[in-house]
């Protein structure tokens, strides 16, 4: 085991390693029971009734956990939630609380030993604290010292561009928009958050070849489609109830491909608890066909599919390809034919690992199909080539006119509930100009034009020394970002960190040489404010925006609101500097979406329409048949790229998630899907590859990446898992892996890390 005392991957918690057979099926009985099992142990009954009762119904609680969209109000279930919404809901809704006492027990150098588990099991806190410099120890500090404390280092600065704003996506819309609106007032663009490593590169692409970062699909089109593919995902973990619209897809016909290194149970089959026949029968059968590809190599399968079509084209001409479309609205037609036509199959079956015959009749399904829908996330994202990988499967689309009709598109399924919204409302460290044009209308000042940091550019600034005050809006930044050594050593430089949390996590732990822990309300509970109770709104992956209101009490009466806390700081920042009136902010969120309405498209009539049951979904040009590109046509790419070269005695690592965690949050040891219980330091290999380095099940390594600079990291004190991984790869879970994670290991032009594409090689201790 490591033995480094500032090291919480060095706590012995979880280490119990059993291993059972991987599951082939998701959902059904045990999943419900596991869910309520995880509330009632977090909470009381009543309050486990309330929240899962009101959980994405029309005027409840919006789920906290993933982005996947509700069903029209018509066509909810009153049960309308997965059995890990169930849990990310409850593990919000707590009855733990960290106090003041609690913080005087555990100086900041203990914390700073603690699992990521422990320290969200502590519960909720309750009340501000800071970390004094010199000091080891969090004390009790008034919301409005906090403040001026915040304020003042702001004020100090050199430069508003060394202060970095991080939010993440459970941030409302509201909030998000206040810290975007007050970091840019303050005079910076430095608004890195959890999305520039988590579809990034998706944005990149899709905005390129579209002109939209958006997903252009509906749950309308999954019920029209014919066939869907899910790439480089895991529904039955990171996005259940996605089961449930592939299940009623199936159910009337249509298929379904999955493209996945790893045989994923949610993949195979689906017993929806909400169906008798999910109860009771063998469930539906989700994909026809499961590719099970060597990671990184989703941009050769693309491409050597739309080879295929092309040759198919050739054979019946004006049968397969969607000519009038290309004609009418595409550019790049024939640079991408010519490259695409020069691939050699047998090298894509060689980088897929897939046999001809498999690529071939991935080709059959296709021309198939009239209606196909393209659905990823992790797996095409975190890669250094994820750009023009999901560029290639934009070409596929067009070729045969797979977007802007009804059963057709791309669809990136998006992480945190909020993430979209949170982008909508202007965070991002390069808005484009029409967007801060807007903000300029509406109030009155120049919003910096130059773009700010992300997140990876964040961790370099703070480690030069350019950024000095960081602020985290929700989430867990030192945990979710790469290479957690010069992370850590980075924040540590800092003059100032402020977190802005429910729960307690890492990122209280690793501190500039003042630090603050301000509290906040979450989603579940009431925000009252003096124009009455506030609702938040949302949008979820599918561009849908609407209302979520807290049905509980605060978990502490010292809680403040997000919003309330950002347009405080906002207002003792720059109060005197821009005409903003703050306080109405605080005093009624429908002053926000008032605003929101003149800056952001399609947002006129906000709060109306935001109030009407379900809200409604933003528009999505390419849906209007309108591509704003450079050229206002979609564009085909040419696109080169491959996963990284691995050395011989290496493995390429994935780092994932269990099905029992929330990002950088696990809330047990135990991945129940893949049939790993008891430890999460564990490492997935092909029993093979496992055979040809000596090593068997529960035997102990150190995992050493090599980054692309030749430099090597280290993430001690892991147990092998035998697992059916294609040859030459490896899982681990996150963040325990993030140590290994190069800063500068990141995707072309998106700057995303690259922690699905980790070399590694695994080195046996005693
Ligand atoms: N329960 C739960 N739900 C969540 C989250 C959570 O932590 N817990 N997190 C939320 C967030 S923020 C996000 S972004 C999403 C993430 O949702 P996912 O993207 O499903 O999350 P990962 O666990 O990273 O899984 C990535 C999947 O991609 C596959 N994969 C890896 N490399 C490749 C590759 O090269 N090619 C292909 N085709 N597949 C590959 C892996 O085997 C795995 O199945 O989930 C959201 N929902
Ligand atoms: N190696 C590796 N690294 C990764 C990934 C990976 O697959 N592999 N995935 C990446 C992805 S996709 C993402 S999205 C990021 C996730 O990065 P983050 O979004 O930063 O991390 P989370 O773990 O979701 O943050 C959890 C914390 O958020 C706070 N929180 C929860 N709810 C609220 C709320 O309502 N308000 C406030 N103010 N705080 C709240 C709690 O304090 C909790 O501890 O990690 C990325 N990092
Ligand atoms: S699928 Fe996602 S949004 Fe829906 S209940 Fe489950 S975690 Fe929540
Ligand atoms: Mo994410």
């Amino acid at each position: 085991m490591p033995t480094n005392a500032q090291d919480p991957d060095a706590s012995t918690d979880g280490d119990q390693l059993e291993v059972t057979e991987p599951k082939d099926w998701a959902a059904g009985v045990p999943a419900v029971a596991h869910a309520l099992g995880y509330s009632l142990s977090q909470t009381s009954p009543t309050k486990t009734a309330i929240t899962l009762l009101t959980m994405n119904q029309v005027d409840g609680i919006d789920c906290p956990g993933c982005a996947w969209p509700d069903p029209e109000p018509g066509k909810r279930h009153r049960n309308e939630y997965c059995e890990n919404g169930a849990k990310h809901i409850n593990d919000e809704a707590t009855s733990k609380r960290v106090t003041r006492e609690f913080f005087a027990e555990h100086p900041v150098s203990d914390l700073a030993t603690r699992s990521d588990k422990w320290l969200n099991q502590q519960g909720r806190l309750t009340e501000p604290m800071v970390k004094r410099p010199g000091s080891d120890h969090y004390e009790p500090i008034g919301w409005d010292d906090a403040v001026a404390l915040v304020a003042g280092e702001l004020r100090g600065l050199d430069s508003p561009d060394e202060a970095a704003f991080y939010t993440s996506g459970r941030v409302s819309n509201e909030a998000a928009f206040t810290l975007g609106l007050f970091a840019r007032a303050f005079g910076t663009n430095n608004l890195p958050d959890c999305s520039n490593m988590c579809h990034e590169s998706s944005g990149f692409a899709l905005h390129e070849t579209l002109g939209t970062g958006k997903g252009t699909v509906s749950l309308l089109d999954i019920e029209h489609a014919d066939l869907i593919f899910v790439v480089g995902q895991n529904p039955g973990t990171n996005h259940p109830r996605q089961l449930s619209a592939l299940e009623a897809a199936k159910r009337r016909g249509a298929r379904i491909i999955a493209v996945n290194p790893l045989p994923e149970a949610g993949l195979k089959r689906f017993k929806n608890p909400q169906k008798p026949r999910g109860v009771v029968g063998a469930g539906t059968e989700i994909a026809d066909h499961l590719l099970q590809v060597r990671p990184g190599s989703d941009l050769a399968l693309f491409q050597g599919v739309n080879k295929l079509l092309l040759e198919a084209e050739d054979h019946a001409p004006g049968t397969v390809l969607d000519q009038e479309f290309i004609d009418a609205a595409t550019d790049g037609f024939d640079a991408f034919a010519a490259h695409v036509r020069a691939v050699d199959l047998d090298d894509v079956a060689a980088q897929t690992g897939l046999t001809r015959a498999e690529l071939d009749t991935v080709a059959e399904e296709v021309l198939r199909a009239d209606r196909i829908i393209v659905c990823w996330a992790m797996g095409l994202t975190q890669h250094r080539h994820a750009v023009p990988t999901i560029r290639e499967v934009v070409n596929f689309l067009l070729l045969r006119g797979n977007v802007g009709r009804l059963g057709t598109g791309a669809c990136p399924v998006r992480g945190h509930s909020n993430v979209q919204g949170d982008r909508t409302m202007g965070i991002w460290e390069q808005m484009p100009d029409t967007f801060l044009d807007a903000l300029q209308a509406e109030f009155g000042f120049d919003p910096p034009r130059h773009h700010g940091l992300d997140a990876v550019g964040t961790i370099r600034a703070m480690r030069d020394g350019t950024v000095k005050v960081f602020v985290g809006v929700a989430g867990n930044f030192v945990r979710a970002a790469p290479d957690s050594e010069a992370t850590e050593a980075a924040v540590r430089r800092c003059r100032l960190t402020v977190q802005v949390s429910t729960k307690l996590n890492r990122s209280h732990t690793v501190c500039g040489e003042t630090a603050l822990v301000l509290p906040v309300l979450s989603r579940t509970e009431r925000d009252r404010q003096d124009s009455g109770e506030q609702g938040v709104t949302v949008e979820d992956s599918m561009s849908e925006v609407h209302l979520s209101r807290g049905r509980l009490e605060p978990a502490s009466p010292l809680l403040l609101s997000e919003v309330a806390v950002l347009s405080r700081i906002a207002r003792a920042t720059v109060g005197e500097r821009v005409d903003v009136d703050w306080a109405s902010f605080e005093a009624d969120y429908g002053t926000i979406r008032d605003h929101v309405s003149r800056v952001v498209p399609g947002f006129h009539d906000y709060n109306r329409r935001a109030a009407q049951p379900g809200g409604f979904r933003l528009p999505n040009p390419v849906n209007e048949g309108v591509f704003p590109t450079e050229t206002g046509n979609a564009r085909f790419t040419v696109n080169e790229g491959a996963a990284p070269r691995v050395p011989a005695g290496h493995l390429l690592l994935q780092t994932l998630r269990s099905h029992d965690q929330w990002n950088t949050v696990p809330y047990t040891d135990d991945d129940r899907y893949r049939g790993i219980h008891g430890d999460r330091r564990v490492v997935m290999a092909h029993a093979d590859d496992l055979a040809d380095l000596g090593l068997a099940q529960g035997d102990r390594v150190d995992l050493v990446s090599v980054a692309d600079d030749g430099s090597e990291r280290r993430a001690a004190g892991f147990r092998v898992v035998p697992y059916p991984t294609p040859r030459g790869s490896a899982a681990a879970y996150y963040p325990e892996t993030n140590v290994l994670v190069a800063l500068d290991d990141v995707a072309t032009t998106s700057g995303q890390p690259a922690s699905k594409a980790v070399v590694v090689r695994l080195e046996p201790v005693a």
